[in-house]
């Protein structure tokens, strides 16, 4: 068995970097061994080369209060001066910060001195109003310059910033609030999304008129900070709500960063709550910023002179906090920022903008690959893609079908791929190759970064030889950790460090190959359990896409009497392949690749041809609602769910209606 699953990751297809690459890469072979011999001086080297302290630190580490970490604990910085005001003293000043393209079209430049004026005057708006260092104060806003405006201001303050991804509902923005005690929520009027305006202030104005307690007792928001955006029509609560440009207007253009201590919190990020209430992760600022910026700089071999770098998360989920706000600027990086979505209005709109502000580094999610993929390589090719040199992929494992097309119609056969493994939790890169050092390997996220001390362990805690698989923990506590959940420390011990003590347990399956190169086996409570062989959804999933009339697909174990889980698999084709055969023949051909590729006893049982699978915000495919399907359950908790009329479909396919 364990030698079929192998088959899938025995991935042959090999890409060493180009001789042009390594002769001008960011990261040198030796950073391996130097961060081997001493790994917290390595560390320190990293926090003190690529960040400005107001007061240098002299203690690197302190886990005396284990889980808590603190990282450079005795140091002082301001985290906004670091992306901002050092720059432009460095006389960067003129570089440009952001290139913005709103969705219908219009555009603004920010360079580094303009975005370090308007990071001021927010932050002495926000002191106006009574934000004092450690309070907190709430985003809820489209992909505006003015949400990274605000997040740098908040940051400069010292106060605690909650970003609340635009799309959740009132109550989900309630009941962030509420948990973080939030002062001030800055928004906008509304949005453009697909050619529309949503609305986002009215959506605020129901939060906080909402009675969650049923006492009656309001919110902690004093004021309402609203950016004008959509000109949609808001209504007005006289006192409480402010526009953010006549504030900018009304104060100060001068604002001193003051240093705070290196575990000052930075922001506390709710995550999607696959499971139960969401979870405040906690984050604060000298170790968060120091991995972030490090790996930014060498994951995506960053050259902040020439490089156009774009990344396309939402600044609502944790890759939009690190790879779109601090890390690129902590960088002195050239950005992108873009409002709208892939396909408004016409399909090509992605690549007409790397094409346009002529993008050398692309870092997205495979979910969005693969829906490319499904759409054909004739759109990206009417583009000039030629400036692409290298591309990131973040949130899933990318199956070896999806980096190949990317590596070669997005990335023109050349552009080295990095898959990158980390979570909220980790708070930048943890797992990934360094381009112009490692040869990559399609599928594979393969090896920690320098510094991090990662272990494949058994369900007793004894490390995996390579060629077999367990639970991927860390180690050795490392300088982005989480250092809490908002609120709840007794919730962060039981979710993270009581099952392998001090080794943090990321909840993921993961296998060292021959090579002891890493492979993500997705979340653990998506591994499959079918006649006591282990199965991953993940590995099925991949074996069903690399079918050439798959274009994407969701596998979950479903409770079986016989078997403890049966194999159940939902695939949407390529519409170049609908209507080849009958959906019974289709099903049977797929049965059968999968029993080919991998062994008969990952054959799914049930194989559901759909038309869209049923996937959250930040694009992730909700395989617990899929199970609870195929399982005839009733349908559990919908609300981060992009579009619930999708798993209506499914349902009623399903149940043969
Ligand atoms: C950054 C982010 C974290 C979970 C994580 C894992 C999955 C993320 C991955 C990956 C395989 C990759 N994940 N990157 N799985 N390969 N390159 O996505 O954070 O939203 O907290 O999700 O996403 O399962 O545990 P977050």
């Amino acid at each position: 068995m364990s030698e079929q699953i192998d088959n899938l990751l025995h991935e042959v297809r090999r890409f060493p970097p180009s001789a042009e690459f390594v002769a001008n890469a960011v990261a040198q072979p030796e950073i391996y061994a130097e961060a081997k011999a001493d790994r917290l001086a390595f560390w320190a080297t990293q926090a003190r080369e690529l960040l400005h302290w107001h007061k240098p630190f002299t203690r690197t580490l302190d886990w005396s209060e284990a889980p808590v970490a603190k990282w450079f604990d005795d140091g002082e910085l301001n985290v906004a001066y670091n992306c901002l005001d050092r720059h432009v003293l460095a006389g960067n000043g003129d570089r440009v910060a952001l290139y913005w393209e709103g969705e219908p079209g219009d555009t603004a430049t920010f360079t580094y001195a303009e975005l370090t004026a308007e990071v001021k005057r927010a932050a002495n708006v926000l002191i106006k109003h009574g934000i004092e260092s450690g309070d907190r104060v709430a985003i809820y806003m489209p992909m505006i310059p003015e949400a990274v405006i605000a997040m740098l201001a908040i940051a400069r303050v010292g106060a605690v910033h909650s970003v609340v991804f635009g799309g959740f509902s009132a109550d989900s923005l309630r009941s962030r609030i509420d948990d973080a005690q939030a002062k001030i929520v800055v928004t906008a009027d509304g949005g453009w999304r697909k050619g529309k305006v949503f609305p986002l202030k009215p959506t605020v104005d129901a939060a906080l008129a909402a009675d969650p307690t049923g006492t009656g007792a309001p919110s902690t928001v004093e004021h309402v900070l609203v950016v004008k955006r959509g000109d949609n029509d808001v209504t007005w609560k006289a006192g409480r709500d402010l526009w953010w440009h006549e504030e900018l207007a009304s104060v100060d253009a001068e604002h001193v960063a003051l240093g705070f201590p290196a575990e000052h919190p930075l922001f506390i990020l709710y995550t999607s709550g696959t499971t139960g209430r969401p979870k405040g992760i906690l984050h604060t600022s000298g170790g968060y910023l120091t991995q972030s910026a490090f790996t930014h700089k060498n994951v995506f071999d960053l050259h902040p002179e020439s490089d156009v770098y774009w990344c396309t998360a939402d600044v609502g989920w944790i890759t939009g906090h690190t790879y779109v706000v601090y890390a690129p600027l902590a960088n002195g990086a050239t950005q992108l920022l873009f409002e709208g979505t892939p396909d408004s209005p016409h399909p090509g709109r992605w690549w007409e903008l790397i094409e346009k502000y002529k993008v050398t580094i692309l870092y997205t999610a495979p979910t969005a690959i693969r829906s490319f993929m499904k759409l054909g390589r004739q759109i990206p090719e009417k583009f000039d893609l030629s400036s692409i040199r290298v591309l990131g992929s973040v949130g899933e494992p990318i199956n070896p079908e999806a980096w190949i097309w990317y590596h070669d119609v997005i990335g023109g056969g050349k552009a080295p791929i990095l898959d990158t493994w980390w979570q909220t939790e980790t708070g930048a890169i943890m797992v990934a190759a360094l381009p112009g050092i490692s040869t990559l390997k399609p599928g594979s996220a393969q090896v920690p970064i320098p510094g991090i001390d990662l272990e494949i362990i058994d369900e007793h805690g004894v490390i995996q030889p390579h060629n077999s698989g367990g639970l991927l923990v860390i180690a050795e506590p490392w300088p982005s950790m989480l250092r809490g959940i908002w609120g709840d420390p007794e919730r962060f011990k039981e979710t993270y460090w009581e099952k392998f003590g001090a080794k943090y347990f990321a909840g993921d399956g993961a296998r060292y190959d021959h090579d002891g190169d890493v492979w993500l086996l997705g979340r653990v409570d998506d591994v499959m359990n079918v006649s006591g062989h282990r199965l991953s959804t993940a590995e099925i999933e991949s074996s069903l896409v690399s079918n050439q009339m798959v274009a994407e697909s969701a596998v979950v174990g479903a409770a079986d009497e016989t078997t403890g889980q049966s194999v159940v698999a939902f695939v949407i084709l390529k519409s170049s392949h609908i209507g080849d055969m009958s959906e019974a023949d289709a099903v049977a051909l797929l049965r059968k690749h999968v029993s080919d590729q991998i062994g008969a006893i990952a054959r799914p049982s049930r194989i559901y041809i759909v038309a869209e699978l049923p996937k959250t915000r930040s694009g992730k495919i909700m395989r617990r609602l899929l199970q609870d399907v195929a399982e005839g359950r009733e349908i559990g908790d919908t609300q981060t769910l992009t579009d619930t009329t999708v798993l209506q479909t499914i349902s009623a396919q399903v149940r043969g209606d």
